[in-house]
């Protein structure tokens, strides 16, 4: 779990880099859920302002957990990017779509790999074991509201409808709440 999340942080260490000229990002952190497959994810990452015209773009570290995408290892670790409307209002509707890439990792029957996989001098002893690591990606819609408090402060709720690589029956609305920060 713990390279996932290395892997996430290097990524957003580069956006803050390559965001960084004009506008400060926005750090953002929040919270979603489906309840058809009882998910529930949580995401952290940054926000950039006027990525193209009224439109931002942000990439985020997240987690989504369901067992209905693996009921063994639920835990999927990875990033999701995306564009969203953008106005300069205090409270303003939006529009948005992205992507989110991770993977789960899972501990598999090693015995048969022809490697001494515990570095014990023997090969393919019955009970060695390997990491393995699922892919899933999904693509998503968004819609919401966007709510300015204040000069540094701002809300967002919104619906994603996750559209995973695992099938029709793993696709559910994600609703979410998150919380930035930063100047405009
Ligand atoms: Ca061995
Ligand atoms: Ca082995």
């Amino acid at each position: 779990m713990l390279h996932f999340i290395y892997r996430c942080l290097f990524v957003i260490c580069l956006l803050t880099n390559f965001a960084h000229a004009d506008d400060s990002p926005h750090f953002q952190i929040g919270t979603m859920y489906a309840e058809k497959i009882r998910g529930v994810g949580l995401y952290a990452g940054f926000e950039a302002e006027e990525i193209l015209p009224n439109a931002s773009g942000y990439i985020d570290a997240t987690l989504l957990i369901s067992d209905a995408y693996d009921a063994e290892q639920p835990v999927f670790g990875g990033v999701s990017i995306g564009l969203r409307t953008a106005l300069d209002v205090p409270l303003s509707p939006y529009v948005g779509a992205g992507l989110y890439v991770g993977e789960n990792e899972k501990e598999v029957s090693a015995s048969h790999d022809k490697i001494d996989n515990d570095h014990n001098g023997f090969i393919d002893e019955k009970w060695e074991t390997t990491t393995d690591n699922q892919l899933m990606t999904a693509v998503y819609p968004e819609v919401g509201f966007h709510l300015q408090v204040g000069e540094t402060f701002s809300i967002r709720m919104m619906g994603r409808y996750m559209v995973s690589s695992f099938g029709r029956s793993h696709d559910d609305w994600f609703y979410g709440l998150s919380f930035a920060f930063g100047h405009d």
